[in-house]
């Protein structure tokens, strides 16, 4: 269990001092000071090393006044687009381990990642995982895929659940509890988000999904407390313990976070898995210390 971002930047930490060699994290253009703070904050913590792309004489401007010294390296490049085809070519050339994005747009951002030619697509889907650290909550809620599939059909949930699944090894979590959000308990054909979750609960209980402890669907009241479980007669191995949240599409992810954000004054931390790398996948509003916790998330799901 991950009870916070502090114990994740631990881990990422760890992690790099077991495999001995130190990451390096490629920046889509780091021309901002949040993005400049937090790339200072990743070299004091030793977490890693990072390449900055974008324009030279504006990042190094902010550097001084951030006191990042000396300077990182720096690929130069003129605006957003050249700034991910560079940072993206960091990682093909095996400089860069991480991607990260800076100041900008995702859709840019995520269409320089899917380029078939140049991009980082894997051999199939990629998804984003999000983890909030919510005050007065025991640990890290993990949810997906609210930030890249919009729609995603029972295959590409099976595949998101899977990629989830797998950083959550990663991170530690053995065999992560896993609550398939719909509305309700009972399945209704009416409700496609609910028919999915049957289907990826029965795929688990057959073994076809593993490592995990899937239960679909249930409502968010379930998912979060085993009193509601309880009290609406539901026996579940999932209830109030979750790990990990799949969510019926990136419009309830959206706002399920938002509401995380705004009215229980939690923080968020969020990757893109699948492809090439772990790529850091933060807002362009985010602080230093969010793109910090973001940067932390993608270096545990490294792979050792
Ligand atoms: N994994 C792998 N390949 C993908 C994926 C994916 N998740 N999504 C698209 N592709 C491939 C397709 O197979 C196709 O070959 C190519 O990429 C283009 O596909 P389109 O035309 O469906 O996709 P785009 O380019 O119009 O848009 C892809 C985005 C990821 C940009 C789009 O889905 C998107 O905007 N997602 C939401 C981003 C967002 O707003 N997030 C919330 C705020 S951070």
């Amino acid at each position: 269990m991950i009870r916070n971002f502090q114990q994740l930047q631990q881990m990422a930490a760890e992690r790099k001092q077991r495999s001995g060699v130190k990451p390096v994290v490629a920046v889509t253009n780091a021309a901002d000071r949040e993005v400049i703070a937090a790339v200072k904050a990743l070299r004091d913590s030793g977490m890693a090393d990072a390449i900055l792309t974008g324009r030279r004489d504006e990042i190094e401007e902010l550097c001084c006044r951030e006191g990042l010294e000396p300077f990182p390296e720096i690929a130069e490049a003129e605006d957003e687009i050249e700034a991910a085809a560079a940072a993206v070519a960091l990682v093909h050339g095996g400089r860069a381990h991480v991607l990260m994005k800076g100041l900008v747009n995702s859709s840019v951002f995520l269409k320089a990642i899917l380029n078939p030619q140049q991009g980082l697509r894997g051999e199939g889907l990629l998804c984003h995982l999000a983890a909030f650290e919510v005050p007065g909550w025991p640990k890290l809620q993990f949810h997906t895929d609210g930030g890249m599939n919009l729609f995603p059909d029972l295959e590409q949930k099976r595949r998101i659940l899977e990629l989830a699944v797998e950083a959550l090894h990663r991170l530690g979590v053995d065999e992560p509890r896993v609550a398939v959000l719909s509305a309700n308990e009972v399945v209704n054909p009416k409700v496609p988000s609910s028919v999915a979750a049957a289907q990826l609960q029965v795929w688990n209980a057959e073994g076809r999904i593993g490592g995990c402890i899937v239960e679909g669907p249930v409502a968010m009241d379930v998912a979060l407390s085993a009193e509601a479980a309880a009290h609406k007669h539901i026996e579940s191995r999932v209830a109030g313990d979750a790990d990990l949240f799949l969510v019926p599409n990136i419009e309830a992810g959206n706002m399920v976070g938002k509401t995380l954000m705004y009215c229980a004054h939690a923080k968020m931390a969020g990757v893109i898995l699948g492809a090439a790398c772990p790529v850091v996948m933060v807002s362009r509003a985010d602080n230093a210390e969010a793109k910090l916790n973001s940067l932390a998330l993608a270096l545990a799901c490294l792979s050792e």
